[in-house]
């Protein structure tokens, strides 16, 4: 039986011989990796919990929140905010950042999160997660606030997710390839099961949600047609199609057997550049698909460039296997000339 590696143990290595994780960010991980143990155990209570159901209330993005959605946000706020490692949070959930109370130490970092994604699936028992970014302050003036956090993607110091799914895994990367960890219930640590996660260039599985097709632009509707059409048609292979609803199952399905994932924009809403935000749900998941030696963009440019002017900002989605995002953005190009 190999020797367990837990994710001290896998930290502590990255910063003794890579350099990469100062220790107030080993802290930070830490600290997050153990607040989203705390987020499966209300998770995984369901119906025995009271944790089940609508809370009343709409977020910022004018989405119902479930309690668990409550839960999960107050988790990771109490969990981070004594550590000084912190200068201040972001969540989907709240309308302005949270910055660390002044009886406790401000740190450097920034962390931002969608505290339980997917979260229209917890009365279905559907795979839901915890996304996180990681930025450092930029400049040393004192204090925080909404501008220290429109920074490019690129930007990131560390990002993942937690999945609670059939295992409960938390997917990191600190900029040195992509790691996976198991959740071992009974010593109740997350243990590596898998580094250097590598995403194939091609594959012959797609997730969109078709629902939406009368609303794609063209470039989208030529890329799916053509998947449709099989091995007969221009791509001469057959496609699978898997939509979980769940950003965090479609990016770990990817992760973990290649794939292609879409959320594009859509004449619905023409002034939103797409469903999912750009801050806390399509960098941190571009941030792991690159280091994972996949692409992602958002149909013209590399997600990760783009430069934020909105806290809640949203962007459009396209993100897996290098040689399908390609195909995609090309056929965006296509149409642009
Ligand atoms: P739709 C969940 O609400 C989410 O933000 C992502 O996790 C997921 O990929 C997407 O929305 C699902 O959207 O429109 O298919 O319900």
């Amino acid at each position: 039986m190999p020797k367990k590696i837990s994710l001290t143990q896998y930290l502590v290595e990255q910063q003794r011989e890579h350099g990469r994780i100062p220790s107030q960010l080993r802290l930070l991980i830490e600290v997050v990796a153990r607040a989203c143990k705390h987020i499966a155990i209300a998770v995984n209570k369901g119906a025995l919990g009271d944790v089940m159901g609508s809370a009343g209330s709409e977020n910022v993005q004018g989405e119902v929140q479930k309690k668990l959605d409550i839960i999960s946000n107050e988790v990771l706020i109490e969990a981070n905010e004594w550590g000084g490692h912190l200068a201040a949070m972001a969540s989907e959930e709240m309308d302005t950042i949270h910055v660390v109370p002044n009886r406790y130490p401000q740190g450097e970092y920034l962390l931002l999160f969608d505290p339980l994604d997917g979260s229209s699936n917890i009365d279905v028992n559907v795979s839901i997660g915890t996304i996180f970014s990681v930025l450092k302050k930029v400049g040393h003036h004192h204090g925080v606030d909404e501008s220290d956090f429109l920074q490019a993607g690129k930007n990131q110091v560390a990002a993942g997710y937690c999945i609670y799914g059939s295992q409960t895994m938390l997917v990191l990367t600190v900029g040195d390839g992509v790691a996976m960890f198991t959740l071992d219930r009974e010593m109740g640590s997350w243990v590596l099961t898998s580094e250097n996660v590598q995403i194939p260039a091609d594959t012959k599985e797609f997730a969109i949600n078709m629902s939406n097709q009368r609303h794609w632009a063209p470039p989208v509707t030529r890329y799916i047609d053509e998947c449709l059409q099989g091995k007969d048609g221009p791509r001469g292979k057959d496609f699978n199609m898997r939509w979980v609803a769940s950003m965090v199952a479609d990016v770990h399905r990817i992760l973990s057997r290649g794939g292609v994932f879409m959320y594009p924009w859509d004449k619905r809403e023409p002034e939103k550049a797409g469903k999912l935000r750009l801050l806390y749900e399509a960098n941190p998941m571009s941030f792991l698909v690159e280091q994972a030696g996949g692409m992602a963009t958002n149909g013209r440019q590399r997600i990760m460039d783009l430069q934020p002017t909105r806290l809640h900002e949203r962007v459009a989605v396209f993100l897996g296997s290098k040689n399908e995002v390609e195909r995609a953005t090309a056929y965006h190009a296509e149409s642009d000339a």
